[in-house]
């Protein structure tokens, strides 16, 4: 299960509005078990992962066991059901990590193939495949878009220097990094004062995975993002979503359509884009998850109204905090403590530590 649920990350971001899954065959003739076949949902969503396995593995299916990170799917879609797939494939036993919370399926696939007499055990490594299926999982309970939070924080505890524009916080094995998560992601969002204070580009640029870069998503209820952002004049390559308030005039709007931008309404609160709104907006757009890369007050918002799912910290190693006015990380030991901690890597001098939200309920 632990190799599928490696597998499935391989498609993460990329299979739409239906979850990245993977399946792995594996078979013992009596000298030690191995992989026949192995398959992860196609970009776009189809296949799913089931049938590409098993045409992996071919006839050596037959009395396999099936590891797969979804419930298999009971229902008639495209194509004919994966648990019957697997049924008619000969395999002797499933094993899965996450029941498929869609109404379609939600137990009715495990119900086929223990009807058919199939060794079923669901479960295995729930949690882990479930955080990668969390942009699906999110979607299916809240209905909205799942929200990774990424901060860089100095030794000396800043995200930043105001009027500096982007300050290396971390060094190029942090960023890289940082880039495999946009890579992960349907889109990327940041606040209108990231724009104009950092002008970033926010795309993917890891080599051989450019192609990668996910959704922008600017945040720009007033209307402040100049006309010669770097995200607003790459409209045409990488889809850019501005999210504008009522106020903002016609002209503004028709000069950021012609640069290919497209406008998704919001609507306002205290000043701000109502955030809660905003995911579920996104959610029903496809866009099923979503990278925080600021700034500190967008960042802030998110975490009050407890809309952090996936909080990723990375510590640089040097200090920013000895000029004018350093930005503080909004990150506060009470935001944390609604966080479970899950892994601390080593980036060059740099670490990263992800953290997960404890669910309620
Ligand atoms: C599987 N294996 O690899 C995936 C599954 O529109 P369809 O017919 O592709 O169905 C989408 C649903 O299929 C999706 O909501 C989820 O329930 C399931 N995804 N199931 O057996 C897979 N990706
Ligand atoms: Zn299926």
């Amino acid at each position: 299960m632990a190799a599928a649920i490696r597998l499935a990350r391989r498609n993460e971001g990329l299979t739409g509005t239906n979850p990245s899954v993977a399946c792995v065959l594996v078979r013992d003739d009596g000298e030690g078990a191995h992989v026949v076949g192995s398959g992860v949902t196609a970009p776009g969503g189809r296949p799913h992962a089931e049938p590409l396995a098993l045409a992996e593995a071919g006839p050596l299916a037959r009395g396999a066991t099936a590891y797969v990170t979804l419930e298999p799917c009971a229902h008639h879609g495209r194509t004919p059901p994966c648990a019957q797939t697997l049924i008619d494939a000969g395999v002797a036993r499933v094993v899965t990590a996450v029941t498929d919370p869609d109404d379609r399926v939600n137990e009715k696939g495990h119900a086929m193939l223990r009807a058919a007499g199939i060794e079923v055990e669901a479960g295995c490594m729930a949690r882990e495949a479930g955080e990668g299926l969390a942009a699906y999982l999110i979607q299916k309970a809240n209905n909205r878009a799942q929200v990774t939070l990424k901060l860089a924080v100095s030794a000396d505890g800043f995200i930043g220097v105001k009027g500096r524009g982007q300050v290396a916080i971390t060094g190029p094995v942090a960023r890289a990094q940082s880039h495999l998560m946009r890579a992960r992601h349907h889109a990327i969002l940041v606040g209108a004062g990231t724009v104009i204070g950092d002008d970033p580009e926010l795309t993917c640029r890891l080599p051989g995975l450019e192609s990668r870069s996910p959704v922008r998503i600017l945040l720009d209820p007033n209307g402040r993002v100049p006309l010669t952002a770097k995200a607003v004049t790459t409209a045409g390559l990488t889809r850019t979503i501005t999210v504008l308030g009522d106020g903002v005039p016609e002209t503004h709007r028709a000069a950021l359509r012609t640069q290919g931008c497209e406008i998704l309404p919001c609507e306002i609160e205290d000043g701000r884009v109502a955030l809660p709104e905003l995911l579920e907006d996104l959610a029903a757009i496809g866009i099923h998850s979503v990278l925080v890369e600021g700034g500190a007050k967008t960042a802030e918002a998110l975490l009050e109204e407890g809309l952090v799912d996936e909080l990723m910290l990375f510590a640089g190693g040097g200090g920013i905090g000895d000029v004018a006015e350093p930005i503080a990380s909004p990150v506060t030991g009470s935001h944390l403590a609604a966080f479970d901690e899950r892994e601390t890597l080593a980036l060059g001098e740099d670490k990263l530590t992800r953290y997960t939200v404890r669910r309620r309920g």
